[in-house]
C-alpha cells in the first residue's frame, strides 16, 4: 500500500511514474511540526529499529546513528563523516520488531535525516523547502517494500549486455595511440576487456562534444577499429558548457536561452574545466532536446556509452566568489588582522568551490516559471541524465545505450546507471562501495559499481586485487584512477596473471550474473540486497554489514582488510563456498550454517551459494560478444533434481519480455550421484 502526503506545492521532480491522490488525514507514523518554511517529521526509535535506503552515502547498510545530508555535492575528499554525496536518494525504510514501512521524500531540494545522531532513540527527518511529496509505502516484507518502490518510481534503467564486461579507464589517456596501447596490453595478455573510457583527455581543451584534433584526429575510424576488436570507447561528457562565441555549443544554447540565469536576466556563469562556463537548464524541456542532441555527431561516429559528470553541478568558482575572498583579504591587510579573522579569511578561500550562495544565485525556467536553484539543486544530475537518455532513445529506439552519471536522484534510475564518484585506493572505502550497494538497488539503481582499485591516491597490488574481487559481482565493473596517481591497470602489475584470472572468472559468469540482473530489473527485484532481506528473523543475518545476497540464491563476502589471510564469514543457513582462483580452478566446499573463518588468499576469492540454487559458468572469453553462452558447467548443493532459468536476450533490446528470454537449464539427480564433492551437482550443460 502507497499513500501520498502533499505540502505545499512541490516541484514536480518526475521521480515517481504512479500518479495517486493525496490524502488527507495525518501521516502515520510520525510527529509532524513546523519551523518557519521547514517541515520536520520526528520517529522514535525502538532499540531493534534498522533503517534502509538514502542509496548513495557513508556508512554502513544500516543508516542509523548519524546525520546525513540530501545536497548533491562534488566531494573528492569523502570520509565515513562526510554528509552529503554526489546523489541523493531519498527513501528510507524503517525495520523493527514493531514496524515496517518506507517513506519516499520527493522533495528535490535540502533534506537532514538525523536519524539517531542527535538522539540515539529518534529519527528526526527535516525538509526545508516544505514542499513536497510524502509517500509512505506498507507492505509484508523488505523485498515487497523495495518492490512497491519501483512500481511507484518506475523500471530500473537496462544497460546493453556489453556493459557487463570489464571497463579499463584512467583520467590522463592522453591520445588515441595511448588508448590502443591499452587495449593492445589487456588483448596481449589475455585480460577480458569490453570497453575503454575516455576521459575528459580527449576534449580539445575540456570543451563538451569536441575532440582534440590532434590527438584523436578520427574518432569515427578510432571508434570503428576499436568496435572490430570488440572493445567501446566511452567518453566522458560534463555538465558545463564553456561560455566562448564560435564554439557551437555555447552558440547554439544561447540563442535557444537554454542556460541556466542569474537575476538579472543574464547566464549564470562559474568556472569548471573547460574554464568560464554556462550551465544547461536540463530542467526546461527544449534545453533537454538541445542538449541531448549535441551527443548525435559523438553517436554517429559509432560511440555507444557515455557517462556524465560534474552535474551536481560542480562549481569551481565563481568570480562574485572569487572577488568576496580577495576583499576580504585586501579589508585584512590594511586593517590588521587578529587570530579570528585570519581563519575566516582561510574559510573565505576555502569554499570558493561549491559554494552555497552560488547556488542560490541562478534560476531555472521550466514552464517559463523561475525556480531558484538551490530549491531544485538535488535534480541537475538526474536531469541531465534524462537529457542523454531521451537523445539516445530518438537516435535509436531498438537499442540500449551505456549511460552512467556522477550525480543523480531517484527517477534517474530509469535513464542511466551511475558509479560511486571519487573513491580514494583506501580498505575504507572497498567496504564503503559494498555497503552502498544494496541501498543504492533499494532505491533503483541496480547497474552501479565503484571505481575499483580507488580513483584517488596510490593504489597497492593487494588493494587492486581485492577490489577486483569485488568487482566481478557489481554490474559496472570498471577499473578508474585519477590523473597523476599511481598507474592502476591489471598489467601494471607483478600479479597480473591472477587479477587476469579474477577478471576471467567474471566473464565466466556473465551470463549467469547478466541473467540474475535483468530478472530482479524485469521483476523490480533487486540485485544486490542486505541479508535482513531473506532473514529477517535471524538478529545476526539483520546485522551483518560486510556481506550482501546477490540475486536469487548467492551471497558475496570480500576480503576488505590489508594483509588479511582469509575473513570471517557467516551463514544463516547452510550454503554452498566456490572458492575461486580462475574459471578452472576453485574449490567447491559445502558448509553449514554459522560462523565460519575461512581462509582467502590474496588471489582467492569466494562466492557463496543457497541450496538448491544453481550457479552456471560458462567456458568465458575475452570479450562479452564472444562469450559462449549455450555451454556450462552448472554448480549446486542439492539432495535432488534442480533447475534454473537462465535469461538470455540480444543483449541490446531496450524493452525485453522477460517470460520470452528464459531457457530452463535441468541439472538432474544424476549429476550428484557422479559428482566428487558430496551433495554438490556438477553437471555439464549446453542450452
Ligand atoms: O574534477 O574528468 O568523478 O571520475 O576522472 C574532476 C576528470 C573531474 C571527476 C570524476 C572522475 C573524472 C574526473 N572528474
Amino acid at each position: 500500500m502507497i499513500r501520498k502526503y502533499t505540502f505545499g506545492t512541490p516541484f514536480s521532480t518526475d521521480a515517481v511514474v504512479l500518479a495517486l491522490p493525496a490524502e488527507t488525514g495525518p501521516v502515520p507514523f510520525f510527529t509532524l511540526s513546523r519551523k518557519g518554511s521547514q517541515v520536520i517529521l520526528t520517529r522514535k526509535l525502538q532499540p531493534e529499529d534498522c533503517l534502509y535506503g538514502l542509496g548513495e552515502s557513508v556508512r554502513g547498510i544500516n543508516k542509523r546513528g548519524f546525520l546525513y545530508r540530501s545536497w548533491n555535492s562534488d566531494v573528492f575528499n569523502h570520509t565515513e563523516s562526510t554528509e552529503s554525496l554526489y546523489a541523493s536518494h531519498n527513501l528510507l525504510i524503517f525495520s523493527g520488531p514493531d514496524c515496517l514501512f518506507g517513506i519516499y521524500a520527493d522533495d528535490p531540494g535540502r533534506i537532514t535525516w538525523d536519524l539517531g545522531y542527535t538522539r540515539s532513540d529518534t529519527a528526526v527527518i527535516t525538509s526545508e523547502n516544505g514542499q513536497l511529496d510524502l509517500y509512505v509505502l506498507e507492505e509484508d516484507s523488505l523485498t515487497e517494500l523495495a518492490r512497491s518502490f519501483r512500481r511507484l518510481t518506475g523500471r530500473s534503467y537496462l544497460p546493453p549486455r556489453w556493459a557487463f564486461g570489464y571497463i579499463q579507464s584512467r583520467w590522463g589517456y592522453a591520445s588515441e595511440s595511448e588508448v590502443r596501447t591499452v587495449a593492445g596490453e589487456h588483448r596481449k595478455r589475455g585480460i577480458p576487456l569490453d570497453g575503454i573510457c575516455l576521459d575528459i583527455d580527449y576534449m580539445d581543451d575540456f570543451k563538451n562534444f569536441t575532440w582534440r584534433m590532434d590527438a584523436f584526429p578520427d574518432l569515427k575510424q578510432f571508434s570503428a577499429d576499436m568496435k572490430k576488436d570488440h572493445i567501446r570507447l566511452v567518453p566522458i561528457i560534463d555538465a558545463g558548457i564553456r561560455a566562448e562565441e564560435g564554439y557551437a555549443p555555447y552558440d547554439s544554447g544561447k540563442a535557444g536561452g537554454f542556460f541556466c540565469k542569474k537575476e538579472d536576466g543574464s547566464d549564470f556563469t562559474a568556472a569548471v574545466w573547460p574554464g568560464i562556463c554556462c550551465f544547461p537548464d536540463f530542467l526546461q524541456e527544449d534545453a533537454r532536446r538541445w542538449f541531448g542532441s549535441l551527443y548525435l555527431p559523438l553517436l554517429e561516429s559509432g560511440v555507444e556509452g557515455f557517462w556524465n559528470d560534474m552535474n551536481e553541478p560542480a562549481l569551481f568558482y565563481t568570480d562574485e566568489r572569487v572577488e568576496a575572498a580577495f576583499r576580504r583579504a585586501e579589508e585584512l591587510h590594511s586593517g590588521g588582522a587578529d587570530y579570528e579573522a585570519m581563519w575566516g579569511l582561510k574559510d573565505a578561500f576555502n569554499s570558493i568551490a561549491n559554494n552555497p550562495e552560488d547556488y542560490r544565485s541562478f534560476f531555472h525556467e521550466p514552464d517559463g516559471v523561475p525556480v531558484r536553484h538551490d530549491r531544485v539543486h538535488n535534480l541537475y544530475g538526474a536531469f541531465m541524465t534524462r537529457a542523454s537518455a531521451e537523445a539516445f532513445r530518438r537516435f535509436d529506439p531498438e537499442k540500449r545505450f551505456l549511460l552512467f552519471s556522477r550525480s543523480s536522484f531517484i527517477g534517474a534510475h530509469r535513464n542511466g546507471g551511475i558509479w560511486q564518484g571519487d573513491n580514494f585506493s583506501w580498505w575504507s572505502h572497498l567496504k564503503m562501495a559494498l555497503q552502498m550497494l544494496p541501498n543504492l538497488n533499494l532505491c533503483g539503481f541496480l547497474y552501479s559499481g565503484c571505481d575499483l582499485g580507488g580513483f584517488g591516491c596510490n593504489v597497492t597490488e593487494d588493494l587492486l586485487a581485492r577490489f577486483l574481487q569485488l568487482g566481478v559481482f557489481t554490474p559496472l565493473m570498471r577499473n578508474h584512477s585519477a590523473l597523476h596517481t599511481r598507474e592502476q591497470e591489471i598489467y601494471r602489475f607483478e600479479s597480473w596473471e591472477q587479477m587476469r584470472d579474477t577478471v576471467r572468472v567474471r566473464y565466466a559468469l556473465l551470463p549467469f550474473l547478466y541473467s540474475e540482473f535483468m530478472k530482479a530489473a524485469l521483476t523490480d527485484g533487486m540485485y544486490f540486497r542486505p541479508l535482513a532481506f531473506d532473514w529477517p528473523d535471524d538478529p545476526r543475518a539483520v546485522h551483518t554489514e560486510d556481506q550482501i545476497l546477490l540475486g536469487e540464491g548467492c551471497m558475496i563476502a570480500p576480503v576488505m582488510e590489508q594483509n588479511a589471510v582469509g575473513r570471517h564469514v557467516y551463514l544463516p543457513e547452510e550454503m554452498l563456498m566456490i572458492r575461486f582462483r580462475s574459471p578452472e580452478d576453485y574449490d567447491l566446499v559445502p558448509l553449514p550454517a554459522g560462523d565460519h573463518w575461512i581462509s582467502f588468499s590474496l588471489h582467492e576469492f569466494p562466492l557463496f551459494v543457497k541450496k538448491d540454487h544453481p550457479v552456471l559458468l560458462c567456458p568465458g572469453g575475452e570479450c562479452s560478444e564472444l562469450l559462449d553462452d549455450r555451454t556450462f558447467t552448472a554448480l549446486c548443493m542439492t539432495d535432488r533434481g534442480v533447475s534454473y532459468d537462465l535469461y538470455r536476450d540480444n543483449g541490446t533490446d531496450p524493452d525485453p519480455v522477460l517470460e520470452e528470454h528464459l531457457t530452463t537449464a535441468v541439472i538432474p539427480a544424476s549429476a550428484l550421484r557422479s559428482s566428487p564433492v558430496p551433495g554438490v551437482a556438477i553437471s555439464s550443460l549446453v542450452l
